[in-house]
């Protein structure tokens, strides 16, 4: 027990004669003012800019090219491309895009600007059955019965089997 106490001694007096106190109040100082600007370092706060994306669903779907709310798909009506092995411009392998279209204006909430978007079928396989999309934005009153989004495109195709539908940018209208 003895030495121990030797030993505690010793160790206590070898600091005390090593370190000031203006060194230890020195320290003390610098360990609160590191604690108190720890909040204020930069931080990568990206992975909660994601999670709020993803939580405010109205934005993420109009972004994402398989969600029926996606900007481009304003005025289609059929079964998404980009669920069916193709993406929202191209057709899927095996398929072939209709020469006759329906035509429409979507709004890209990325710059505001109105885009003139032809909704083409793909055609030459049986319907994909994925996804299956239908609006109508800005749609004028029908005057004629085969004047809407509602027709089999590919009726002008060899293979006339309908198989899902794209969006191609035509061009941006001018105001
Ligand atoms: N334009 C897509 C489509 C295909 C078949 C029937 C209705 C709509």
């Amino acid at each position: 027990m003895r030495s121990l106490d030797r030993w505690f001694e010793q160790s206590s007096r070898s600091l005390a004669q090593q370190t000031s106190r203006r060194s230890v109040l020195a320290g003390l100082g610098r360990l609160l003012t590191g604690a108190a600007l720890l909040p204020l370092l930069p931080i990568d706060r990206s992975s909660r800019a994601e999670a709020a994306a993803e939580s405010s669903p109205g934005k993420a779907a109009a972004d994402n090219p398989e969600s029926c709310e996606y900007w481009k798909y304003c005025a289609i009506d059929g079964f998404l491309c980009s669920c069916c092995g193709g993406s929202s411009h191209s057709c899927p392998p095996g398929t072939a895009p209709s020469p006759i279209t329906w035509i429409g204006t979507c709004r890209n909430p990325a710059d505001g600007r109105d885009y003139i978007v032809s909704y083409n079928d793909c055609c030459g396989k049986a319907s994909c059955g994925n996804c299956e999309c239908n609006r109508n934005e800005r749609e004028k009153p029908m005057y004629r019965l085969s004047r809407n989004n509602d027709v089999n495109w590919c009726m002008a195709n060899a293979e006339s089997n309908y198989h899902c539908s794209v969006s191609v940018i035509l061009g941006v209208s001018e105001q």
